[in-house]
């Protein structure tokens, strides 16, 4: 509209082509709608800068140096890579390839468990599409980016007002070469508790439709049943099967005889049975010791006809070891991050293991020096988001004794900090731990961990143990996530549930002994689609009723901050979750061709409607917002 105006102007009819009238005449810049957005951006920002960001201790804004981003040139073509050998060869073509690739194939974990696991899933779609192109192009060695599902889908609506979907669609178009993974929890979908049979097939549609190309599915009990409609649904849409066995105990430890190597054996080939085109060992909380891994890809190599995809957490600071002892014994492919975001928590390095291997026989063959320049876009960006930081400076063996998965860790920390626990942390630990054996020593992977998480929090606030609980349990309304588990909503735990704390928490209610999706109407969605267009008063897509079917409070929520304040994530971060300095300006790319130039001029004093007047600029032209202080 801005270019129709300025060439119906009578200057530009007259020949007039200086366009120094364009900055004389500001009301070609006032499109009602444009106007709309600018007047919301400067609420959100003036919000922002008074009563600050939700979860963002107020205060000054730091100061941030702008991240490294690799230069690559435009003009550059996208180097072919795996997603290209789907494309082309189909699945079977894919995993023919992996079964005879000479080196070891790597997977990137940056986009989505990195994070999720060392700053509770906090990264915001401009960040990721902001190294896009240049991870497209330095990276087409990769196997495959993890960069989607887990946590992600609930956070970036919840924490980052995003809509899911659209990172997947933007990213996929920026990244046209590499495999795309996701996180899929089997019948509970991306979310924590089982859903209907249908809900899953048509989300792994819409997922698959929308770019993911491997859907690693597991189920957190290790429960098949809760896995065979999610891997079927995922052959159906034309897409990699990567079925997991979660990894718990310790396979060397005869104390620990619940999860044996047999154990594993068994798991895997049942998931070979049902249709897994590989296999995922999600050692999800970093327990598989180096030792043990050998002998467990070693034995599954000889039990399993798939290829084998090894996932660990790097906590204890033991887990490279890991990846080089299933190296030696033949894995397939590995789940690293790349450095700056590795390690702890999160992923052992990408960039460490593939020098490791420089002049081995199965070396990665990856471009060392692509993926630094990579890796230092992430140390740069990474700053942003220290305030998510859970604090750990060191690795920790403690992790063997509490066997909190690495992406929970600093999701269950801020979750403490938010009941006002941050203090008793250390007692959420031990909870943890001692929960774990209360429920008869289960895998403890999302969302079982999060029950387990939440019972902690529930045992320390109201200051119980594994001793006086059955004394007071009876008066207790326990967390509604521990009723859930215990009626068999998320399926059933190898050797049951124990009896006695079954009844002191189900008190008379029912549970189930079936799989939950059979028993769960299937959901309508065309209903839904109704109801929530009514609700919202706007026409809504599939992928918006798929956002509500997950988490409706969520996605709620998020449309009501959308109304208000409208294009915010095309804010830069320290912007988002800062505001402006006085005096400060920045550039919003609202759209394409539609940038907004913000400053902020100044912030007025308190009147006595408990209001401030912020003053800014908007392309050049004074603006103001008035904003309730909270304080
Ligand atoms: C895991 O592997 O189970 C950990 C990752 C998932 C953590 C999510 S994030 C928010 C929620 N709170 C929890 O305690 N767990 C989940
Ligand atoms: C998730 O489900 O989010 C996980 O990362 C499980 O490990
Ligand atoms: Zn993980």
């Amino acid at each position: 509209p801005f270019l129709e105006n300025v060439v119906q102007h009578q200057d530009f009819l007259n020949g007039q082509y200086d366009t120094m009238f364009i900055e004389c005449t500001p009301d070609l810049f006032e499109f009602p709608e444009l106007r709309d957005r600018g007047t919301k951006l400067l609420t959100y920002l003036g919000e922002t800068i008074i009563n600050g960001h939700p979860g963002v201790p107020k205060g000054k804004k730091p100061i941030f140096v702008a991240p490294r981003i690799p230069i690559t040139s435009a003009k550059q073509e996208y180097p072919a890579g795996t997603k290209q050998i789907l494309d082309e060869r189909g699945v079977e073509g894919l995993i023919d390839w992996i079964k005879s690739s000479p080196r070891m194939l790597v997977t990137d974990t940056t986009f989505r468990d990195a994070h999720q696991s060392l700053f509770a899933t906090r990264v915001r779609t401009i960040d990721l599409l902001n190294i896009s192109e240049a991870t497209s192009k330095l990276g087409a060695d990769l196997f495959s980016l993890e960069m989607w599902g887990g946590a992600t889908f609930d956070t970036s609506m919840r924490f980052l007002s995003e809509d899911p979907w659209e990172r997947l669609r933007l990213l996929r178009e920026k990244i046209p070469n590499i495999l795309f993974q996701m996180l899929f929890r089997g019948a509970n979908a991306v979310g924590y508790t089982n859903y209907p049979d249908n809900v899953i097939h048509k989300f792994v549609r819409m997922a698959a439709e929308s770019g993911i190309d491997i859907f690693r599915i597991f189920d957190s009990l290790n429960w098949v049943p809760g896995m065979r409609d999610a891997i079927n649904a995922v052959r159906e849409s034309g897409k990699v099967a990567e079925a997991a066995i979660c990894y718990t105990g310790n396979i060397d430890d005869p104390k620990r005889d619940k999860y044996t190597l047999q154990y594993y054996v068994d798991l895997a080939k049942e998931l070979e049975k049902s249709g897994a085109h590989i296999l995922a060992i999600k050692d999800m909380a970093g327990l598989l010791k180096p030792f043990s891994a050998y002998r467990l890809v070693k034995t599954l190599k000889e039990e399993v006809g798939i290829p084998i995809h090894l996932h660990t957490h790097d906590t204890s600071g033991n887990q490279m070891a890991t990846l080089l002892k299933a190296y030696e014994a033949g894995v397939d492919i590995v789940d690293t991050a790349l450095s700056s975001m590795s390690g702890l928590t999160s992923q052992p390095s990408l960039n460490g293991l593939a020098a490791a291997l420089v002049g081995m026989e199965r070396e990665t063959g990856i471009d060392l020096e692509a993926q630094q320049k990579l890796s230092d876009y992430w140390e740069d960006t990474r700053n942003y988001y220290e305030i998510f930081e859970s604090g750990m400076k060191a690795p920790s063996s403690e992790i063997y004794l509490h066997e909190m998965p690495g992406g929970q860790y600093t999701n269950l920390h801020q979750q403490a900090k938010a009941v006002g626990l941050a203090d008793r942390w250390e007692e959420v630990k031990k909870a943890y731990a001692s929960v774990n054996l209360m429920f008869g020593d289960i895998v403890k992977v999302t969302p079982s961990s999060k029950v387990v998480g939440d019972m902690a929090l529930f045992m320390v606030q109201n200051d119980l143990t594994e001793e006086n609980i059955y004394q007071r349990g009876e008066w207790l309304d326990f967390p509604e996530s521990v009723i859930q588990f215990f009626q068999g909503y998320l399926g059933q735990p190898p050797g049951g549930f124990p009896e006695k704390l079954r009844n002191l928490i189900l008190k008379n209610r029912d549970y189930l002994t079936c799989r939950p999706g059979q028993q769960l109407p299937p959901v309508d969605f065309a209903e839904v689609k109704r109801d929530l267009e009514d609700n919202l008063g706007r026409t809504v897509n599939e992928f918006d009723v798929m956002s509500f079917v997950m988490y409706p409070q969520v996605f709620l929520d998020k449309e009501k901050i959308a109304e208000s304040y409208g294009s915010i994530s095309c804010l830069d971060t320290p912007t988002f979750f800062y505001g402006l300095r006085p005096g400060e300006d920045i550039k919003v790319d609202i759209e394409q061709g539609k940038t907004l130039i913000v400053k902020l001029v100044a912030v007025g004093p308190l009147a006595e409607d408990g209001t401030k007047t912020i003053y800014f600029e908007l392309n050049g032209q004074p603006r103001e917002v008035e904003i309730r202080d909270r304080a």
